[in-house]
């Protein structure tokens, strides 16, 4: 991990990184190691709490989930009904699968126990006694480290019966997915997790009323959950320190493309590209950026004109974007967008689960005509098709898969027309592959 927290261009947005502070560490995720960190004080803190107050508590941080869609962690926590004599379960969200974004998984090979204390905080909070976590299947390494954390957590008494004699009983699941990105939509993700295919649930109910087996059900982002115990352990007045008044706390971004120093970068929420860039070596030298994602590709693109977009919920919504997971992928003039949004939708198209025919159906043929403008067989009636096809996945999908492939294609054509219009009347694409390194 790069952490920023040194020479920055404004000092007063940057922190001491918290999630990655002892990622470089020899044995970053031992237990050991993670004690000599204050590991586990947070939980302590918590137990001590009555559980309405510490989800008030969480609440009042303004933790907002990180997977995605920014959902107050705090109130999700609140929707769990109480005294209905139900289990109640807690679903991490560990199968990251966004292009581009890459932090949950660093953030479980280095230091997971940062994110079982969040989980007993939050099984605490929600009471439930069983928790899972749905881990990207083919993150074999990962995989082995967090069993080995899990057994640690065991024998210290954090998770198991009585719970550091706080009455909380409380098992942990840990299960690998197979490999397909809709598993990180939550309800696919839930059916996946009971045995069936994973495709999206009808919503509502929410997971909340009626999860993984029909009971209550919180299903929460690694990241959300691996915050938790920072904010008991250091106080929410201090997150509230940081980043936004709306989108407050610190996060983690995954940097890459045609950076100097790709990596997962900690900084607040609120923070611009151009700051990160600016504190991380910036665009490969001699290149200039063209275009960058602001949370992977299921995001509206932006084009060096929005380098100064605060990275907030807000500040990216307003400037016709989506924070998502915080993926900074960032392309130099040398890429080809046309290219580029077909790789991208090529994954679209691979990933739809086919319960929906505007998604099914949309993407394939997406594909269709983007490899044919790409390759110069295109005609300029087909940019008008992208967009009606774009139009027609965009809101009338069943999930948010379908609205995240029909993302690219739009901001595409909004910011670079222009170089659509160049593939079809140049009859090829105008760019020399031999310079692109990104698409070779
Ligand atoms: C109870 C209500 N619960 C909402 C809960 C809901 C969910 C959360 C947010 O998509 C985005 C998507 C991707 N009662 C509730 C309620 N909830 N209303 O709040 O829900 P929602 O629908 O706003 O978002 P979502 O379906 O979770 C997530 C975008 O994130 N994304 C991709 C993410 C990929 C990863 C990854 O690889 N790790 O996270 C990137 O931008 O497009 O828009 O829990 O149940 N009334
Ligand atoms: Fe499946 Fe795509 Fe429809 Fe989502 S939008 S349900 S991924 S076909």
């Amino acid at each position: 991990a790069a952490e920023i927290d040194k020479n920055g261009t404004s000092p007063e947005k940057l922190l001491a990184p918290v999630l990655s502070a002892f990622w470089d560490e020899p044995e970053s995720w031992t237990l050991d190691t993670y004690h000599r960190h204050d590991g586990y004080e947070g939980l302590r803190k918590a137990l001590a709490m009555e559980p309405d107050d510490l989800i008030a508590y969480v609440k009042d941080s303004g933790l907002r989930g990180r997977g995605g869609a920014g959902f107050p962690t705090g109130m999700k926590w609140q929707f769990i009904p109480q005294g209905d004599g139900k289990p109640h379960y807690l679903v991490v969200n560990a199968d990251e699968s966004e292009p581009g974004t890459c932090k949950d998984i660093p953030l479980l090979f280095a230091n997971p126990h940062s994110l079982i204390e969040g989980i007993v905080i939050a099984c605490y909070a929600i009471r439930s006694s069983h928790a899972f976590i749905y881990l990207r299947g083919e993150v074999v390494p990962v995989l082995r480290r967090l069993h080995e954390a899990v057994r640690e957590a065991y024998e210290a008494g954090y998770l198991g019966t009585n719970v550091l004699g706080s009455g909380l009983d409380l098992e942990l699941t840990v299960h690998a997915g197979a490999g397909a990105y809709i598993c990180g939509e939550e309800t696919a993700l839930l059916d996946s997790l009971e045995g069936r295919r994973g495709q999206p649930r009808l919503r509502p109910p929410f997971p909340a009323v009626a999860g993984l087996y029909a009971c209550p059900t919180v299903v929460n982002n690694v990241e959300s959950i691996a915050s938790v115990p920072a904010i008991l352990n250091k106080g929410k007045d201090w997150f509230k320190s940081m980043g936004s008044e709306k989108s407050p706390g610190f996060t983690l971004y995954s940097l890459s493309g045609h950076v100097t120093s790709p990596g997962q970068y900690e900084a607040p929420l609120g923070i611009t590209l151009r700051q990160l860039l600016d504190m991380s070596g910036g665009i490969r030298e001699g290149h200039r950026l063209k275009f960058w994602t602001p949370g992977g590709s299921s995001t509206p693109m932006f084009t060096d004109e929005h380098l100064d977009v605060p990275l907030d919920y807000e500040g990216v919504g307003a400037a016709g974007s989506m924070l998502g997971t915080k993926a900074l992928q960032c392309f130099d003039e040398t890429t080809c967008v046309v290219r580029a949004v077909t790789r991208w939708t090529e994954f679209y198209a691979h990933e739809s689960c086919g319960k929906c025919t505007p998604c099914r159906e949309g993407t394939y043929w997406l594909v269709q005509l983007l490899r044919d403008i790409e390759a110069g067989k295109g005609q300029m009636a087909d940019l008008d098709k992208l967009n009606d096809i774009a139009d027609n996945i965009n809101g009338k999908s069943f999930c948010a898969l379908g609205d995240g492939a029909a993302s690219p294609i739009f901001s595409s054509l909004k910011y670079f027309r222009e170089e659509y219009e160049q593939h079809i009347t140049g009859k090829g694409c105008p760019f020399d592959p031999a310079r692109s390194t990104l698409w070779a």
